[in-house]
C-alpha cells in the first residue's frame, strides 16, 4: 500500500503550532507524525512527509477507548511507529483542533466526520433540496466548531441568470458576514476563483447533500 508519494513538509499537510506544542509534550520516544487521510474498516490511512502508510491502533489504545470519539478521524494528527514500508502502529491521537460531529445513525453515539478542518465548504444545487436553513443549519455546526463556512452555490448553469442573482441575493441577505461562490463544473464558473481561495496548509471540506456536486467540484 505503500503508495509513491512526493516528499512534503508536514506543514503543506495542516501540521501547526498549535500541534507542534502538543507533541512537544508527549514522551513520544521512536515515535512520529503522521495524519490519518482515510478510514476503513478498523484500518487507516495516514500521511507523513514520505510516505503513505495501512496503519492500526494499538491494543492498549482499542482497550481504553470508551467512545468512538477516543479512536482516530480523518484529519487526525496522530504518533506512530513504522513496522515497514507498508505498515504503521497508531499510538496515540494528538488534541484536535476543531471537531465535526454528528449523531450517529442510531442516534447512540457520536460520529466524527472529520477533525482538525479550518475551513467548510458548506454547498448546495438549485436542483437538490435548495435550502437557506439547510445552509444554516451548517453554518451553525461549522462556527461552532470554530471552523469558517464558505458557501458553494454550485450547478449555476442549470438556472437563469436572474434566478441565480436573485439566489445570491437571498443568501448574501441572509449569511451577511459569509464569502459565496457560484459555480458550475459545466460551464467552469467560479471555479478559478474558488481554487485561488483555497490556502496551502489549511485544511477544507466540504459539507452538503448528496448529489451537489461535492466529488465533482
Ligand atoms: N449541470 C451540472 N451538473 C453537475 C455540476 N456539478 C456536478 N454535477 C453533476 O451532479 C452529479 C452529482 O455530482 P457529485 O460530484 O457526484 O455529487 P456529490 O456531492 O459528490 O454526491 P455524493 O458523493 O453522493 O455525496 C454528477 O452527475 C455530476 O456530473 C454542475 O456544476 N452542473
Ligand atoms: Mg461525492
Amino acid at each position: 500500500m505503500n503508495k509513491k508519494v512526493n516528499k512534503i513538509d508536514l506543514e503543506y499537510i495542516g501540521y501547526s503550532d498549535f500541534f507542534e506544542n502538543h507533541y512537544k509534550n508527549t514522551n513520544a520516544k521512536n515515535q512520529i507524525l503522521a495524519r490519518i487521510i482515510s478510514e476503513h474498516k478498523e484500518m487507516y490511512i495516514v500521511r507523513n512527509e514520505i510516505s503513505e502508510l495501512s496503519a492500526r491502533i494499538t491494543g492498549k489504545m482499542m482497550f481504553a477507548a470508551l467512545s468512538r470519539e477516543d479512536y482516530p478521524a480523518v484529519g487526525d494528527w496522530v504518533l506512530i511507529t513504522v513496522l515497514d514500508e507498508n505498515q504503521a502502529i497508531i499510538h496515540e491521537i494528538l488534541p484536535r483542533r476543531t471537531v465535526l460531529k454528528r449523531k450517529s445513525a442510531n442516534n447512540s453515539d457520536i460520529q466524527i466526520i472529520a477533525s482538525n478542518i479550518d475551513i467548510a465548504f458548506i454547498i448546495q444545487s438549485p436542483d437538490r433540496d435548495y435550502n437557506l436553513n439547510r445552509f444554516e443549519r451548517y453554518i451553525t455546526l461549522a462556527e461552532s466548531e470554530n471552523i469558517k463556512p464558505v458557501i458553494i452555490l454550485n450547478k449555476t448553469d442549470l438556472i437563469s441568470e436572474s434566478d441565480l442573482d436573485m439566489k445570491l441575493f437571498e443568501i448574501n441577505n441572509r449569511f451577511k458576514n459569509i464569502d459565496i461562490y457560484a459555480t458550475s463544473i459545466i460551464t467552469g464558473k467560479g471555479i478559478n476563483d474558488l481554487i485561488k481561495s483555497i490556502k496551502r496548509g489549511l485544511t477544507y471540506c466540504f459539507l452538503g447533500s448528496s448529489g451537489v456536486g461535492k466529488s465533482s467540484i
